[in-house]
């Protein structure tokens, strides 16, 4: 067990959760207020839909005017800010984590059980705001959280998409996508501001043109302007000191374009090319960790980027006016993978075209404003735009990213390897070939003055596979950074019997410093403790056990183990090797009705890509095995198998208190960090995983034997691909292995349809098995078998469970903040009154 370091933070004086004094009578009041005055409505008619806006309304008159606060005194003291640049915002439910930030929460539930309303009801109102995809989405919100809570001056920027990430249902077994609609009828969580819209031009070409002095300039002359208008979200910090905002482009028509259509008799065609401008902001590309190359996408991109730099330089302006001598002491940008390095040469644009300055000064500027977080070693994630693509959406940048390119290459290239051609292909950022690509990795690192890795060997990897010349080149650019989780969302509001025992325990300050719950690592051997802890994680089994069979029709015993693998469907995750898992116990179970294990519950939550063929073809061998499974009375309901329909973060957020197993399978060296690791293991959840991402960091802080290691680490799986991997021989010499891989060509779970699960056999023999699920089978299968025996050990189950709770202190995203702060960032914090 990892006790190293010592709590000196426990002897702080706990601060207060909130600074209001609102009791459950005021609440009440200012619900029934609202209900009549901002709703229109009144108690004997309202809807649930009703009661969760004016209880929104009610907890706006404090985050509002927080928020007026914050702006105030960031206005007043003009502190350096960060600007966080992602495409995504995985946010979840807002309204249930402002009431706990402001410190209402109980108020607010009292409040609405005086009024005959049932909170968890009333919060089951509310849709997710699922602007994200997954790990990188829900980071990028987990770090604006700590960032207000930690009152620093910070702004979240990002896409106002229409539809978020897809709703996913199942129609015969197999998944099918419907558009999501998270503010169908508006959201009590957002502020439009009208007076912030910014024109966004595209398309077009550049002429040259000579000033009265004779110096050549460059004129962009789009081919169209749309515009984006600003929906701010207030972020509330814990505690709600600070409040800042998120602030969110919806793009529509430029009025001033439209009008000149519209005068010229185009009516119609006015209305096609406003539909053509709303699509910027229509729909989030459900794609994770793969680049689509689509027109589209890159004009997102664009879009708020170039909506995200004005604001930022309007506000600049405000204080400083055409003086950009402080601009990079005054703003970092931070890029959330490629996603936003079109800010770059966009940045560049801004200050040579619009702002005259020289090329040299907007160059040091820009360097001195952007850093970057890679996110991923997988070369399809890595982002490579078409030449020809960029030069029709943004001459004008493509002509910047030239002459970014050719001064890098020819100042700094050349001076360290000279005459190597060589390394200046490989660093060039242009990729040469038969269609030649602008590699926005690339462009980024040349642009940025840090650039981080999520994890510790994952940092390492960027730098000693990814981008080792580049290393070479920059020493000391490249840095780590590994994630976290916020604890308010992630233990605090998900979890609140676990919440109030550990309250109880170590006081009310561990939301902020969860180092505090160090200190419960003392009971982890009481055995009155350790029935408390297992009680609670029995009450929340059963919780889970009840929306199990709400959502699917199956029943689950409680004190099963639940084994719990949710994450996106990706063939690096190796949902395929847990699939083969369940299909060994299964068949373990049919040979010998008496096979000794525990009752599993093996339960996924997962959505592909829509256009990800064979990630679509393991949800659906999953839904035909758990069918099978389930209703296999031979096994005495020992193993269950349950697909959850549409995870989210909601959902996450049930399942997280209630899980035995965090199944973190990914192959060594392709899982960047990983958060739900984190989330589980807080939550108690003992880790079956690699060595990879983040999973080694939580290793070292539970203790190796809080934990269920196996498979290949790094080295392994490196020496192996040099060495040649043959999957074939795994088949043959593993009887278990062949015997369930054979078992997909059958029709045993496709009754009447054989060969409907084979492609999960042939991707992983005839497609060579690229994350290498059959070499790592066996140790899989062995550490799942050690689990289970360390299940039975019922104290040393609580303790292991204790310790992981107690250990995951590192994994604070505020101490995730306080690296980059530190390291990358330097901001002051700025108090608010
Ligand atoms: N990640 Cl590049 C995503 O969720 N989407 C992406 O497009 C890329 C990365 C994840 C990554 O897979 C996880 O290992 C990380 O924990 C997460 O980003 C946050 O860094």
């Amino acid at each position: 067990m990892a006790t190293k370091k010592t709590t000196a933070s426990a002897k702080k004086k706990a601060a207060p959760a909130a600074s209001f004094s609102l009791n459950t009578t005021d609440f009440k009041e200012s619900i029934l207020k609202h209900l009549h005055s901002t709703l229109g409505t009144d108690e004997n008619k309202a809807s649930n839909r009703a009661w969760a806006e004016a209880t929104a309304a009610a907890a706006n008159d404090f985050v509002y005017e927080r928020l007026r606060q914050t702006q105030k005194a960031h206005f007043e003291a003009d502190t350096r800010a960060v600007h966080y640049l992602s495409a995504e915002f995985l946010m979840g439910r807002l309204l249930s984590n402002n009431l706990h930030n402001l410190g209402v929460f109980d108020a607010a539930a009292d409040a609405l059980k005086d009024l005959g309303q049932d909170i968890s009801v009333i919060l089951d109102e509310e849709p997710d705001m699922a602007l994200g995809n997954g790990g990188l989405g829900r980071l990028a919100a987990c770090f604006i959280d700590s960032l207000a809570t930690l009152n620093y001056p910070a702004i979240g920027y990002g896409i106002h998409y229409e539809h978020g990430l897809f709703r996913q249902e199942f129609r015969d077994n197999r998944q099918i996508e419907r558009p999501d609609e998270w503010r169908e009828y508006g959201s009590p969580f957002e502020i439009c501001r009208p007076e912030s819209v910014q024109q966004v031009p595209l398309f077009g070409y550049v002429e040259t043109v000579f000033d009265e002095t004779g110096n050549m300039k460059k004129k962009w002359h789009p081919g169209r302007v749309i515009k984006g208008i600003p929906w701010d979200v207030p972020i509330v910090g814990y505690g709600a000191e600070t409040v800042n905002i998120l602030r969110l482009w919806e793009s529509r028509a430029s009025d001033f374009f439209n009008w000149d259509v519209f005068n010229a008799g185009g009516y119609i065609d006015s209305q096609a090319e406003n539909a053509e401008a709303e699509a910027v902001s229509k729909v989030l590309y459900p794609n994770d960790e793969t680049e689509a190359g689509k027109q589209l996408r890159l004009i997102q991109q664009y879009f708020f980027c170039a909506c995200s730099l004005k604001d930022i330089i309007r506000r600049y302006s405000r204080a400083h006016g055409n003086d950009w001598s402080k601009f990079s002491t005054q703003n970092v940008m931070q890029l959330n993978d490629t996603h936003p390095a079109v800010a770059i040469p966009e940045l560049m644009r801004l200050l040579v075209d619009e702002h005259d300055l020289n090329w040299d000064d907007a160059w040091t500027i820009c360097r001195e404003s952007f850093a970057y977080t890679n996110h991923t070693l997988l070369p399809e994630a890595l982002e490579k735009w078409d030449v020809s693509l960029f030069e029709r959406v943004l001459p004008r940048h493509l002509e910047i990213i030239y002459e970014i390119n050719r001064r890098f290459l020819e100042d700094e290239v050349e001076v360290k390897w000279p005459g190597n051609d060589e390394i200046k292909a490989k660093l060039s950022i242009i990729e040469e070939g038969d269609s030649r690509k602008v590699r926005m990795g690339h462009l980024s690192v040349v642009g940025s003055f840090k650039v981080n890795g999520v994890a510790q060997i994952h940092s390492e990897l960027v730098k000693k596979d990814l981008f080792p010349e580049y290393d070479a080149l920059f020493p000391g650019k490249f840095t780590n950074v590994t994630n976290g989780i916020t604890p308010r969302r992630w233990l605090k509001a998900c979890n609140p019997r676990l919440s109030a025992l550990l309250t109880e325990k170590v006081g009310e300050n561990w939301p902020r410093d969860l180092e505090l719950l160090r200190d419960i690592a003392k009971y982890a051997d009481d055995p009155a403790f350790q029935k408390e802890y297992m009680d609670i994680k029995l009450a929340n089994k059963v919780d889970m056990a009840a929306t199990i069979l709400e959502l699917t029709g199956v029943e689950v015993d409680p004190t099963a183990i639940f084994d719990i693998q949710i994450k996106r469907l990706h063939e690096y995750k190796r949902q395929q090797m847990n699939l083969l898992h369940i299909l060994a116990l299964y068949r373990r179970l049919l040979e010998n009705p008496d096979y000794d294990m525990n009752p599993r519950v093996v339960i996924f939550g997962s959505k592909a890509a829509p256009g990800y063929k064979l990630a679509k073809d393991i949800i659906y061998a999953l839904n035909c095995i758990a069918e099978k499974v389930n209703s296999d009375a031979r096994i005495k309901g020992k193993l269950k198998v349950v697909f959850l329909p549409n995870y989210r973060v909601t959902i996450a957020e049930k399942l997280i208190p209630a899980a035995d197993l965090s199944q973190q399978i990914s192959l060594a060296g392709y899982e960047a960090s990983g958060t739900g690791n984190m989330k589980l293991a807080l939550n108690g959840a003992l880790t079956v995983g690699t060595l990879d991402g983040a999973n080694i960091e939580i290793a070292e802080e539970a203790g190796e034997e809080n934990v269920c290691i196996f498979g290949m680490n790094v080295d392994e799986v490196q020496a192996l691909q040099a060495q040649g991997y043959n999957p074939w021989d795994y088949y043959y010499s593993n009887p278990e292995l062949k015997a369930v891989l054979d078992w997909l060509d059958t029709d045993y779970f496709t009754p009447g349809k054989p060969g409907e699960l084979s492609s999960i056999k042939r991707s992983l023999l005839d497609g060579g098995d690229p994350y290498m699920a059959l070499a790592d089978f066996q140790s899989y299968s062995d550490a799942q078998k050690d689990a289970d025996s360390r299940y039975s050990d019922k104290a040393g189950w609580a303790r292991a469970m204790i310790i992981n709770t107690a250990t995951m202190g590192k994994f604070n995203s505020d101490r995730s903040m306080e690296d980059y702060v530190r390291d990358i960032w330097k901001l002051t914090k700025c108090p608010v009154k």
